[in-house]
């Protein structure tokens, strides 16, 4: 099998790159370890920057978005039992955010590849890379039972965290910078009403919550918990009612229950892959790095990766110049380190750090840390913008 660039993973990321490169007649084969149901199932992110849905929209796969997804124009930080709406919208001259599922962002753009004959091979075991530093590398793989090869001028490692991309690497080559920490996220998905028309960022004694939601009749939800937390010990009321407390308002907050139809942990962790890239191999999406979800960035960002790489891409097959492929790390770690810093100063502004003080004594540094960054946060119009710019996206133009 040949191939102008090799895509591995049909996450955002491999999709949206393979829909780029046909849109500009560069050829692609994506190579997906999962089957397309498990893949166009996955419960994941919800936000959309508004730099994304133009995206969709202007590459024909925003018809579905721009009639079901939910446009935002603000959300709230909750501390203190109190309320705070961020008018994101009012602070970034009239940017949005628009709610709607990953899952469906991943079925809108497979279906497009679909339709213009595109070969997404969904299942195939033992992918390997080779020849990676060579003008010819490849990509061995077992597909329907059969041993394949795929040779192509390019590889793109679009295949998420845990990857095979990545490894591929030797040693050395590139650098690591790896956070962990010391708390995860239970997510749930519910059949009920959103108890809320915006999204909710709330710091509590008891921990971060999170609501979310994914259409006028099904929430998103999540609680910080332990990184080492058991499912099993999260029956529905547990959740409910800790989610309860720690939505609370001294103005009567109602936080409507209902059965849970989906439930994960997600651990948190920031990581960055330095450069995103290795001979004939280009890392883009998860695979180069993480995000802690607070930001609500790592799909966006991973959309940001694959459209400057499509770029580079399409001018090496079409014009022979690699000037860009060879500027495609460092034109991305920029927004990378950016996005890194918004989702780590968010995380750490709304998690509890430390187990809550007994009797209210010997209250940590963070904790009172936090209060004044929040309420800073808040009542200057400036701070608000800062936070408001970052969470809708920074424009193309902004990083020069
Ligand atoms: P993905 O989506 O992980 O896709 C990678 C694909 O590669 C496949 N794969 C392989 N294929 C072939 N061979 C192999 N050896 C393979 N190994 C893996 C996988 O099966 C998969 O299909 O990476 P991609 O495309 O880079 O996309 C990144 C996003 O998925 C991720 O950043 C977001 O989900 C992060 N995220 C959020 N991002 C946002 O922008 N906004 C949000 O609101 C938001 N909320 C979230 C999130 C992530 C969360 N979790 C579960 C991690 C909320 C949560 C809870
Ligand atoms: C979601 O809707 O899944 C979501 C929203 C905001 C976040 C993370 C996840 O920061």
């Amino acid at each position: 099998m040949r191939t102008q660039v090799g895509i591995i993973g049909a996450g955002p990321a491999g999709l949206m790159l393979s829909h780029l490169l046909a849109l500009a007649g560069v050829d692609s084969v994506v190579l997906e370890s999962r089957s397309q149901s498990y893949v166009e199932q996955r419960v994941r992110a919800g936000v959309l920057e508004h730099d994304t849905v133009e995206l969709m929209k202007a590459t024909g796969v925003g018809e579905r978005v721009a009639r079901e997804g939910l446009v935002h124009h603000g959300l709230e930080l909750r501390f203190d039992r109190t309320r705070h709406r961020v008018p994101l919208s009012e602070l970034t001259g009239g940017r949005t955010i628009v709610v709607y599922g990953q899952q469906e962002v991943v079925k809108d753009l497979a279906a497009a590849r679909r339709a213009a004959g595109g070969t997404l091979l969904y299942e195939a075991e033992e992918v390997a890379l080779h020849d990676l530093t060579s003008e010819r590398p490849s990509v061995t793989f077992l597909h329907e039972g059969r041993a394949e090869r795929l040779e192509c001028d390019y590889i793109a490692g679009c295949d998420g965290f845990h990857g095979v991309s990545r490894p591929s690497i030797p040693d050395g080559a590139t650098t690591f910078y790896d956070w962990h920490y010391p708390f995860a996220w239970l997510g749930i998905l519910a059949t009920v009403a959103p108890s809320t028309e915006e999204l909710i960022y709330a710091r509590h004694d008891r921990g971060f919550a999170l609501h979310s939601l994914r259409s006028p009749e099904l929430s998103r939800l999540y609680l910080q918990c332990a990184p080492e937390e058991r499912i099993e010990e999260w029956p529905d009321e547990r959740i409910w009612e800790e989610l309860t407390q720690r939505f609370e308002t001294d103005d009567g907050f109602v936080l409507h229950d209902g059965p849970i139809i989906e439930k994960s942990v997600t651990p948190m962790r920031s990581f960055v892959c330095e450069p995103m890239q290795f001979g004939r191999l280009y890392l883009a999406g998860d695979a180069a790095h993480i995000v802690p979800p607070t930001g609500a960035k790592g799909l966006n960002l991973a959309i940001f990766d694959v459209r400057v790489l499509a770029a580079a891409l399409v001018a090496a097959e079409q014009h022979g110049s690699e000037e860009l492929l060879a500027g495609y790390s460092s034109t991305c770690l920029e927004r990378v380190w950016r996005v890194q810093h918004f989702s780590w100063w968010m995380t750490s502004m709304l998690h509890r750090f430390s187990e809550p003080a007994a009797g209210g004594e010997g209250v940590a540094l963070e904790d009172r840390l936090q209060e004044s960054q929040l309420a800073y946060t808040v009542r200057s119009r400036a701070a608000m913008g800062a936070l408001a710019e970052n969470y809708v996206g920074l424009p193309q133009d902004f990083f020069g």
